[in-house]
């Protein structure tokens, strides 16, 4: 099969061919035989020899950054979730076919090969990810951008399933190293905690501090590159790792302590050890603050020093530079900066904040309540003394504004103040972020309308120009140029090649909606790739299901926000309709769930064992399985999203309107002709408006009907009472139906829906939600509306590439301009 896309437009600034390079690697580098060579040695000599051709783009493009002088975009998160990087590094570098050419000759195809590759699972879910298709789109766009995280030597868990229950293993993903990362063994930063503040007075008179004594932990760089899609672009993200200030502590060494002396260094190496599994319910444990100072002091001194080479003077600091802040989580670095300013620099306060306050942005991802970031002042004073004094008049200053300009709101100052009283004092992070930054985005347009209205009222008020939305963007080169190659030669052949870096092209593709010849070729890619994921299926769970069914897919975190509960009391009805009606012929459906709960989030543990559970009898119910299958694909991780993304007919996002604060999983399942069934939340809305109402299946109640129902009184056991199907399947549950000799398996699970207290009012939403189910079944039936619809949701969803909303925030937000 050919490569459809012209490589040609690749610059390629080695002339050796890339096989003869990988074969040298293996050698040379590896230090291993190269004359037969396995598929691990094929693999890792091909990253050595690509990694090379990065490495060579990179560093012309970093010298054309300082020779520009370009505006530099510092991109700050805790998560990162690239995925795996070699067939995306061909694809972007215009290598493909050399690889393929390289491994024919060992009878390996690119699929076996990248077996042997981990996939680092430095983040959680939409937060990482999305960071991840921003660094894509900013290389392919060609800006000067820089990626700042941690490398956790333990990324997310594994997730096993054990008797229906998730087991969480270690993820030990650099137990074979990792030629993707450079680490930079030079020139490490020391980072302090603790300590005490010392005052000084200039000789000017002015008060100075010095932060001094503490504990000191070395920052050490590991590069990823980014390489943009053919254009020769190379940008980089720096994960920073912990390293101990003092090889061993020599005084209790020499003493014969040799343990003890190993304990000092392996304490500091805990910092970067293990990434937090929970996504949006901070533990507020000291070790994860001083994850978020490391890595945000770290990148400060890089940002510092890099500006400090061009001799400017400070106030052209936010001229030439812009941080922005994926979530609270870096917010500490506007104090650090402030510190470094204030203290080291000797800049008085009213300069350094006004070079704060036109440096950052600040994008919100969340508006659940226990997700919104605090800290005990208790804890920042003993870790972060300066910061929390830094933080204090930050604040003063900040209230002393307020209440000048809001005279007759005397509660204003409490509810904006940067620090909460109560029974402990705490700082809130999202006020830090807001008061020390230029622009504050939500992540679609109902999530930030919701931020306006609710959440940061207040500030807009005090802040009203600083607001702004930004709806998410998936990259279309790893969400559908690479995840399925089927379809995308199919849209080459008709719209050419440029749908990859522009994808408004889709739009093109709606007229051969009418085309039948077209929508049998899209229903063999469709068919193509739902075989192949049934065959993963047939591998991994031992269960043979029908690539002919309806492929219904909810793949994301288990949260009772996004309730995968309202999915599984639908599918039991499906179940009890079946044994009751024998003879009535229904549209096989297959069922699939991925996703992992939070170690410590007992509720989504148990929806797991409960889909577990379920999907166990109905799978063994002789008169039920032939149309009835219900899946849990283990660990997922980015891969098994490549892989269930194309096989997807039927898209779940069903959350809670007003909870889930836009969704990327819904853009690319959507992107790739699955049909979405969906609440009006987050980015649904703008994706029902992009691809036509007629072509997605919305329902349940609105933001607005929901908060009204929760004013009314939300009244679950009326529901139970009136519906007597639903209050079947919930019985269900609270028997040992699916748990023979356990009636009190699934009590929580029923309690909590039944509880008027159920903030996402799973029930409210059912009979809409099992009747859109109906409609979809019946409208699966009919192959050319089907197809005309799948069509047409791909036809749509060009404005939801990566490539629009970075070119938004470019233009609106961090004024950078690409460099090509
Ligand atoms: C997530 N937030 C939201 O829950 C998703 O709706 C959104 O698509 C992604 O961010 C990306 O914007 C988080 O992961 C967090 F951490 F903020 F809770």
């Amino acid at each position: 099969m050919n490569e459809p896309l012209a490589e040609s437009e690749a610059p390629q600034a080695r002339n050796s061919a890339l096989g003869e390079d990988a074969l040298w690697h293996i050698l040379y580098s590896l230090g291993r035989d190269n004359a037969h060579p396995d598929k691990h040695k094929c693999y890792w000599g091909l990253v050595l020899a690509v990694r090379d051709r990065m490495l060579e783009k990179w560093a012309s493009v970093q010298r054309q950054y300082y020779e520009n002088d370009d505006k530099r975009l510092y991109y700050l998160s805790l998560e990162f979730l690239p995925g795996k990087f070699l067939r995306e590094n061909l694809l972007s570098l215009g290598l493909e076919s050399e690889a393929h050419t390289f491994l024919r000759k060992y009878s390996f195809s690119l699929d076996q090969i990248m077996d042997v590759e981990c996939e680092p699972g430095l983040g959680n879910g939409g937060l990482g990810r999305l960071a991840s298709c921003y660094m894509d789109s900013m290389a392919t766009l060609g800006l000067p951008a820089f990626g700042y995280g941690i490398r956790y030597s333990y990324g997310l868990f594994r997730q096993e399933i054990r008797n229906g229950r998730q087991v969480e293993m270690p993820d030990n993903w650099l137990h074979e190293g990792n030629h993707w990362l450079i680490p930079r063994p030079h020139g490490l930063y020391p980072i302090r905690f603790y300590g005490t503040v010392h005052e000084w007075q200039d000789d000017d008179g002015t008060l100075r501090h010095d932060w001094r004594g503490g504990d000191i932990v070395m920052a050490m760089a590991n590069d990823m590159y980014v390489p943009g899609y053919r254009n020769g672009h190379v940008n980089c993200i720096r994960l920073w790792e912990a390293r101990p200030h003092k090889e061993f502590v020599l005084s209790s060494f020499n003493a014969g302590d040799y343990i003890g002396s190993v304990q000092e260094k392996i304490k500091d190496e805990n910092i970067s050890m293990v990434l937090y599994p929970s996504d949006d319910a901070p533990e507020g444990k000291t070790l994860r603050l001083k994850q978020q100072y490391f890595f945000v002091a770290a990148t400060m001194r890089d940002l510092v020093r890099r500006f400090k080479k061009l001799n400017k003077p400070w106030d052209q600091l936010p001229e030439k530079n812009v941080v922005q802040l994926n979530e609270t989580h870096p917010s500490i670095a506007i104090p650090e900066l402030m510190r470094i300013l204030l203290d080291e620099e000797l800049i008085c306060w009213e300069d350094s904040w006004f070079i704060c306050q036109k440096l950052f942005a600040y994008t919100n991802h969340t508006i659940l309540p226990e997700a919104l970031e605090t800290w005990p002042v208790e804890l920042m004073e003993r870790l972060l003394p300066r910061h929390m004094q830094i933080i204090y008049e930050i604040n003063r200053r900040f209230l002393e504004d307020v209440r000048l300009h809001f005279r007759d709101e005397p509660d204003l100052p409490s509810r904006v103040s940067l620090i909460s009283d109560g029974p402990e004092k705490v700082v809130r992070m999202s006020h830090l972020a807001i008061v020390g930054s230029f622009s504050i985005n939500g992540v679609s347009a109902l999530h930030t309308q919701i931020l306006r209205d609710r959440v940061f009222h207040d500030f807009i008020r005090i802040f009203p120009d600083r607001f702004n939305n930004k709806t998410n963007g998936i990259t279309p080169r790893r969400w559908l140029r690479q995840c399925n190659v089927s379809l995308s030669w199919l849209l080459s052949e008709h719209l050419g090649c440029d749908w990859v870096t522009d994808l408004d092209q889709l739009e093109r593709i709606r007229e051969l909606a009418d085309d039948e010849e077209f929508r049998h070729d899209w229903e063999q890619c469709r068919l193509t790739n739902k075989k192949r994921l049934a065959d993963h299926i047939e591998k991994r769970n031992g269960i043979t299901v029908n690539p002919h069914s309806i492929f219904d897919v909810q793949a994301k975190r288990f949260h009772e926000y996004k309730r995968q509960l309202l999915n599984v009391l639908h599918i039991i009805s499906l179940y009890n309709h079946l044994r009751k009606n024998p003879e009535v012929m229904m549209q096989p459906r297959t069922f699939i769930f991925g996703g992992k709960a939070a170690p410590s989030y007992w509720m989504a543990k148990d929806i797991i064992y409960l889909i577990n559970c379920v999907a166990r009898r109905i799978n063994s119910d002789p008169h039920t399985r032939n149309v009835l299958k219900v899946i849990f694909l283990a660990n997922y991780n980015i891969s098994l999203s490549q892989l269930l993304v194309p096989a997807t007919d039927v898209s779940e996002q069903i959350s809670t309107a007003g909870y889930e604060a836009s969704g990327t999983g819904n853009m690319k399942f959507a992107l790739n002709g699955a049909l979405t069934i969906g609440t009006r939340d987050g980015a649904n809305i703008e994706i029902g408006e992009r691809v036509g109402q007629d072509n997605i299946y919305l329902f349940g109640l609105c933001e607005q009907e929901v908060l009204d129902m929760r004013n009314r009184g939300y009244d679950p056991w009326e529901l139970y009472k009136n519906d007597g199907e639903l209050r079947e399947v919930l019985d269900m549950i609270n028997s040992d139906e699916f748990t023979p000799g356990n009636p009190t398996a699934f009590s929580g699970i029923f309690n909590s829906l039944l509880s008027g207290g159920d903030r996402f009012m799973v029930l409210a939403d059912y009979r809409a939600y099992a009747e859109t189910h109906q409609r979809i079944a019946h409208e699966f039936g009919d192959r050319e509306l089907w197809i005309r619809k799948s069509i047409l949701n791909t036809a749509g969803m060009g404005f939801f590439s990566s490539d629009r909303a970075v070119r938004e925030y470019m233009d609106d937000i961090w004024g950078v301009k690409p460099d090509v």
